[in-house]
C-alpha cells in the first residue's frame, strides 16, 4: 500500500481595520505518512492561537481553512525613512549605517546552543553561549562601501554591488578603524564568532537557516552549485528572519576571534576568543566556492590574519556594532 494524502494549509490574513483580506502563504504538504489525526496550530501576533485537529483519510483530500485576524502593519513612505532609525513592514528596525547602503539590524539577546556534534570536530563540544544585544549588518560589506571609506579595491571580482573581497583580517579592522572615526560612539567591530553563528541561526537548529537540504541553502545562499564560480550582489537570496542575507555562501566573512580547534574554554557570554592568541582567525558561512556541507551555520574555517585570501575572492567580511534598538 502506498496511498497518498494530501493535506494543504491556505492561510490568509485579514487586515482588521479593512474588510479586504489577503491570500497569506499556502504551506504544501505531500507525503505518504500525512493519513492520520493531525493537529494544527496557528499562531498569529495579536490573535489567539487556532488549534484545531484534522483527520486525513487515505487517498482523501483534506482542507482547513482558518481566518485570523491581526492589526495592520505600519508601513512608511520611503520619504519618511531618512532618520536613523524606522520601522519598515514586519516591524523590524533598519539602522542606517554612515556609509551608503550599510543598513543594521538589532540582533536580540539570547542564549543558543554553539555548534553541532554532527560537523568537524572543531564544531564540538556544543555548548550553551548567552548573547547580548547588538546590531549587525544586513549584508557583507560591499566593494562600493569599501572604495567609500578606504579609497581602493582590490577585489578580485569587480562590482560595487558585490562583497569586498580579498581583503585580510588586518585589513577589516582598518576598515572599521576609519569606520568608527568617521561615525564615533557607535562601537563598529567585527561580529565574535558567537555573536555570528547566533546571528545566523536566528533561533533555527537546521544545517541552514532556511532548512537542511541543499535546496534550502539555494534559497539562503550561493554555493557552488548555483554560484557560477564568482560573487553575486549582496542582498538577492532569501534573508533570515533576522533580516541578514548571504550568512550561507557568497563570500566567508571574518571573525574577531582567533581560532582554537575545539570549543573547549570558549567563552560562554558571546564575547570573542581572543586569548589565547592563536595563528589564524576565524571564517564564518562557506562562500560561493564552498560545497553545502561547508556552508553550513556550524562551519569554522581558518586563516591567517595578514593575508588577503587565497586570490580568489572568497574572503570578505561583515560589521557588527554595539549599538542597541533605539
Ligand atoms: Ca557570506
Amino acid at each position: 500500500m502506498n496511498q497518498k494524502s494530501l493535506l494543504t494549509l491556505a492561510l490568509t490574513l485579514a487586515v482588521a481595520a479593512s474588510t479586504q483580506s489577503q491570500a497569506l502563504d499556502t504551506v504544501f504538504y505531500e507525503d505518504t505518512t500525512l493519513t492520520g489525526q493531525h493537529n494544527l496550530q496557528l499562531a498569529l501576533a495579536g490573535d489567539d492561537d487556532v488549534v484545531k485537529t484534522i483527520a486525513v483519510l487515505p487517498a482523501e483530500t483534506e482542507t482547513a481553512n482558518e481566518t485570523m485576524k491581526a492589526e495592520p502593519k505600519v508601513e512608511l513612505d520611503s520619504t519618511e525613512v531618512e532618520s536613523d532609525s524606522a520601522t519598515v513592514s514586519g516591524g523590524q528596525q533598519r539602522i542606517q549605517g554612515s556609509l551608503s547602503g550599510m543598513i543594521f539590524v538589532p540582533i536580540p539577546g539570547g542564549s543558543f546552543r554553539m555548534g553541532s556534534n554532527n560537523g568537524d570536530n572543531d564544531e564540538a563540544p556544543v555548548h550553551t553561549v548567552q548573547i547580548d544585544e547588538f546590531s549587525m549588518m544586513t549584508t557583507e560589506v560591499t566593494q562600493q562601501m569599501w572604495k567609500e571609506l578606504m579609497g581602493s579595491n582590490s577585489s578580485f571580482f569587480k562590482g560595487d554591488d558585490l562583497p569586498v573581497e580579498d581583503v585580510s583580517w588586518y585589513d577589516a579592522q582598518e576598515f572599521i578603524k576609519k569606520l568608527n572615526q568617521r561615525d564615533p560612539g557607535k562601537g563598529y567591530r567585527l561580529p565574535s564568532e558567537s555573536e555570528w553563528e547566533y546571528a545566523c541561526r536566528a533561533g533555527t537548529i537546521t544545517q541552514f537557516n532556511t532548512g537542511d537540504g541543499e535546496s534550502d541553502l539555494g534559497h539562503a545562499g550561493w554555493y557552488n552549485g548555483n554560484s557560477d564560480s564568482k560573487t553575486h550582489p549582496v542582498g538577492q537570496k532569501a534573508p533570515n528572519v533576522w533580516g541578514l542575507y548571504d550568512m550561507h555562501g557568497n563570500v566567508w566573512e571574518w571573525c574577531e576571534d582567533w581560532y582554537h580547534s575545539t570549543y573547549n574554554g570558549a567563552p560562554a557570554d558571546g564575547r570573542a576568543w581572543v586569548s589565547p592568541k592563536g595563528s589564524y582567525c576565524v571564517l564564518r558561512g562557506g562562500s560561493w566556492g564552498s560545497y553545502p556541507r561547508s556552508c553550513r551555520s556550524t562551519i569554522r574555517y581558518w586563516y591567517d590574519p595578514r593575508y588577503p585570501g587565497s586570490r580568489y575572492g572568497n574572503i570578505g567580511f561583515r560589521v557588527a556594532a554595539s549599538f542597541r534598538s533605539p
